[in-house]
């Protein structure tokens, strides 16, 4: 003889409060249960939306609802959620280094110290003219595995190099996203290792850059070129 699977009401509602004793293990007695089976039903409804990309009309607005989630919204629904792919800011990268690296004689801008295209790690005597593309994401990435510097910009390059560090920012980051033409534009201290805020290129120009420790000591400079 089979035994009834749904126990008894008084014995069911006992289990609902009960606490740390409470055990419901069988999915068909959650779901006879009506308050439980709304909340099953709503979530499953809110991960559907949330994850299930366009087209449902049961949550409405799925995307947002996953908008949501990941900007910290508060949502409290508990499934997974993928997020659509967000794009990254990407962004040309400028090396920055002194320890290790020797002045660089360029044919055109002078003799250049510390700065370089990419993120090659510490590489002796890679200072370089840095080129950049207009109007694009840059951010400095500072590889010195000892000192921290800054990037700033000391206006055009006119042949020579100023002789004073006369960015008046220096170890103040400007904010993130301004063009790194702008008067008095730095990236501020960025200790080893550590990363600059992502700016912009602006227009296009031939940009004296110093960093405002080693820029009189050590001639730690290069010229930005952003075509
Ligand atoms: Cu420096």
């Amino acid at each position: 003889m089979l035994r009834p699977v749904v126990p008894p009401v008084t014995s069911r509602s006992r289990y609902v409060r009960g606490g740390r004793g409470c055990r419901i293990v069988n999915l068909q007695q959650i779901f006879k249960m009506p308050a439980l089976a709304l909340i099953a039903v709503s979530a499953a409804a809110v991960i559907a939306a949330a994850c299930g990309g366009g087209g449902s009309s049961v949550g409405g607005g799925g995307g947002t609802r996953c908008a949501q989630q990941y900007g910290g919204g508060g949502s409290s629904g508990s499934g997974t959620c993928t997020p659509s792919p967000t794009p990254a800011a990407s962004a040309a990268a400028v090396g920055i280094d002194l320890t290790g690296e020797t002045p660089q004689s360029t044919t055109s801008d002078g003799t250049v110290l510390g700065f370089f295209n990419g993120t090659k790690a510490n590489t002796p005597n890679g200072s370089e003219v840095v080129v950049l593309t207009a109007a694009t994401n840059v951010q400095f990435h500072n590889v010195d595995p000892t000192q921290p510097h800054t990037a700033s910009f000391l206006g055009a390059y006119t042949g020579s190099y100023p002789t004073s560090f006369t960015n008046t920012n220096g170890p103040t980051a400007s904010a993130a996203g301004v063009s790194i033409s702008s008067p008095n534009f730095s990236a501020g201290n960025i200790n080893p290792g550590a990363v600059s805020a992502v700016y912009n290129t602006g227009g296009a120009g031939v940009f004296v850059f110093g960093c405002a420790y080693h820029y009189l000591s050590n001639n730690m400079r290069t010229v930005i070129m952003v075509e």
